[in-house]
């Protein structure tokens, strides 16, 4: 192709040199103008490129005027190519202007010694700190932490643990039945048994996890947290679970906490008593938390039942033992003072970073 004149008259950059294509001067075009994109670092210098290249006046009008000029043999393929570098054009105009809208700066302008942004690691979720604090305290009096299935058979969940065919936990209206015998567990117990059938006392284990009950109101959420413990071993009396929960309770809020044991009935242990502490919000004195009777029921325990104990064939004349089961909202809501169970489950960040 010969070199060809051209109408000059504007800035270095955009004009046509003489002695070359209309080809090449189209190719240089199209670099000054992506160059000049890349480096832009507003979005009006992003509209000034823009003006300037694709505007009514700009110099992508005159080229393809120029190649309207083109003898006719010339003309198609310029023609072509002026109107690819056009839409490359008006497409790296608009990923220029999206860059700066999305708050990057120019492309050539990141400063690479610059340090880089750190992202803060978020606390862990209030009920695993108080999970694992719970854990951390039994473990530390020789409790080995266990982990059952959340999907759990009837036989765990209610017959090895003493709990009749006839028992209200068992009805459909409070149990997610998965089949006829398949449930979603309703407490973190049926994990103890299954320990229990594998291995011989002594037995010291600590069973935390979710379990699901068919229950939704301000007080209740259809899955929550427990922790159970159960110790198992020759001699084990009612002074051994009392020691154990008063020194879990001395630990967990503090030690002058005042603790009482209230009989109680569960159909696992026998005898069976409610833990309750002396009201952390008015100290006995009687207000809203405590429904004014100056004591919060934090706790359930009892020794374990004969039967349970049979069922996993244990040898009853010779072994005793004692168990616990606690719920971990509730525990959470006293340390640090929530005052919705609901909290718990809506991911509201304003709400997990107070803890
Ligand atoms: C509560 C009460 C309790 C147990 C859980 C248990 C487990 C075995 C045998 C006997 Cl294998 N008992 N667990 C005992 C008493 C109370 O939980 O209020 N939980 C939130």
């Amino acid at each position: 192709m010969r070199p060809r004149p051209c109408d000059g008259g504007r800035s270095s950059a955009t004009t046509f040199e003489k002695e070359t294509t209309v080809e090449q001067n189209i190719d240089q075009l199209r670099a000054s103008a992506l160059q000049e994109l890349e480096t832009a670092a507003t979005p009006e210098a992003v509209q000034e490129v823009n003006t300037k290249y694709l505007g009514r006046k700009g110099v992508m009008t005159q080229v393809l005027r120029a190649v309207s000029q083109l003898p006719a043999d010339e003309r198609p393929a310029a023609g072509r190519r002026a109107n690819e570098i056009k839409q490359e054009i008006a497409a790296a105009v608009q990923a220029a202007a999206e860059r700066l809208a999305a708050g990057a700066g120019p492309v050539e302008g990141i400063d690479v010694s610059l340090p880089g942004r750190k992202s803060a690691p978020g606390p862990l979720h209030p009920l695993t700190q108080i999970t694992q604090r719970i854990c951390d305290i039994f473990s530390r009096m020789g409790y080995e932490v266990v982990e059952g299935p959340e999907v759990e058979s009837d036989y765990y969940n209610f017959e090895a643990l003493n709990i009749p065919k006839d028992h209200p936990a068992r009805d459909m209206q409070d149990t997610f039945y998965v089949s006829e015998d398949i449930v979603l567990r309703t407490h973190t117990s049926p994990t103890q048994p299954r320990v229990m059938e594998k291995r011989q006392p002594p037995v010291r284990i600590i069973a935390p996890g979710k379990v699901y009950r068919c229950d939704s109101d301000i007080t209740h959420t259809p899955m929550f947290h427990q922790v159970e413990g159960l110790l198992v071993d020759e001699g084990v009396s009612f002074s051994h679970l009392k020691g154990t929960l008063t020194a879990f309770v001395h630990q967990m809020f503090d030690s002058e906490t005042r603790v009482r044991f209230r009989p109680s009935f569960f159909p696992f242990t026998e005898p069976s008593a409610e833990v309750d502490i002396l009201c952390v919000i008015c100290r006995g004195q009687g207000c809203r938390v405590c429904k004014q009777t100056g004591w919060l029921e934090i706790l359930g325990s009892g020794m374990v039942h004969p039967a349970v104990l049979e069922n996993v064939g244990y040898d009853t004349s010779r072994y005793t033992g004692f168990a616990f089961g606690m719920g971990v909202e509730r525990i959470t809501m006293l340390k640090y003072g929530v005052d919705d169970i609901r909290k718990y489950f809506e991911n509201d960040l304003r709400f997990l970073r107070q803890f």
